[in-house]
């Protein structure tokens, strides 16, 4: 478990939970999403977890033409494995949200693994220069659902098994781990599965290392002890290399980026996505691991390479 081993890490570049009045290094723009992806690869993140966001005004968006640009924009210059976002934003509906699947059949997409109120309102009391969009796209989630029904879980599923795409499973909560192992049972989902245990959400399971802990032998006890890869997204700071620090003991590897998390110590926010990367890579190191090629990652949660990808 400790031995030293290449540790994949994700940078999450964008996203959809934080808004543009948080932070500035937040990328907005494909030509600032393709350059922050980049810069997080040249530090040491092998999967760029990917969203696009209106150019304009920065609010989340399902536009296949930005997640195309998106997508060849980073392909053209580097090698990192490309998965983008199932999850997509708050006003989407499941047809916006797998298009960029069914479209454009990437080496890896995510996959939400069962539903959860999903709060990001806190965030709209805050003293922030929000545009209106902002404020009523945080505030909105006091009455929001992230839903993921297991029509919906079919669905995706079955988009995915088409486009040869392989599913990484976002885990919020135990029960999606019963969601999963019920999939697994009929089929819809193949092992071995790649897991992304997302703790912090408010609606979903703390980031709490107790809570991770618990998830992952829960996970263990349905898909067997060394059965699956997994990987830790801690929500917000310092939960995010809290966990990950969790995660490099016990076997994981390791998500950061903007997406989760605007700050790279206490007192000070992150400057890009690769200030999050730079961090974890030296966390890895304090354990002796280095970080994963994106072909080393491949390797690891058993990807067939870009040559099938529709972009
Ligand atoms: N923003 C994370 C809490 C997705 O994009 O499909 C969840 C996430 C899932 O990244
Ligand atoms: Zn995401």
């Amino acid at each position: 478990m400790s031995e030293p081993r290449p540790v994949v890490v994700t940078c999450a570049v964008t996203g959809a939970m934080t808004v543009p009045a948080q932070s500035k290094a937040i990328p907005l723009t494909p030509g600032d999403i393709i350059a922050s992806a980049i810069e997080a690869h040249e530090a040491g993140a092998a999967i760029i977890h990917i969203h696009v966001r209106d150019p304009e005004t920065g609010a989340p968006t399902a536009d296949l033409g930005l997640f195309r640009e998106v997508l060849v924009g980073i392909r053209e210059r580097c090698d990192a494995v490309l998965q983008p976002t199932t999850g997509g934003g708050t006003s989407m509906t499941l047809d916006e949200r797998v298009r960029v699947v069914e479209e454009l059949r990437p080496e890896m997409a995510t996959f939400n693994a069962g539903s959860f109120n999903f709060g990001l309102f806190p965030l709209a009391g805050r003293d922030l220069p929000f545009q209106e969009w902002e404020r009523a796209y945080l505030e909105g989630t006091r009455d929001y659902v992230f839903r993921n029904t297991f029509a919906d879980l079919e669905r995706v599923a079955a988009v995915m098994t088409a486009a040869g795409t392989k599913p990484e499973i976002e885990v919020y909560d135990v029960g999606h781990l019963y969601n999963l192992a019920h999939l697994v049972d009929r089929g819809l989902v193949a092992e071995p599965l790649q897991i992304q245990f997302v703790l912090g959400v408010l609606g979903a399971n703390a980031a709490e290392v107790d809570q991770l802990v618990h998830m992952l032998r829960t996970a263990e006890r349905l898909f067997g002890v060394g059965g699956f890869t997994w990987s830790v997204a801690g929500v917000g700071y310092p939960a995010e290399y809290q966990l990950a620090a969790v995660s490099l003991m016990l076997g994981g590897h390791v998500r950061v980026g903007l997406e989760d998390n605007l700050r790279v110590r206490r007192t000070a926010a992150a400057d890009s996505n690769a200030d999050l990367v730079e961090k974890a890579v030296a966390l890895l190191a304090f354990f002796d691991h280095e970080p994963a090629t994106p072909d080393e990652a491949r390797q690891i949660i058993g990807l067939a390479g870009a040559h099938s990808v529709g972009f």
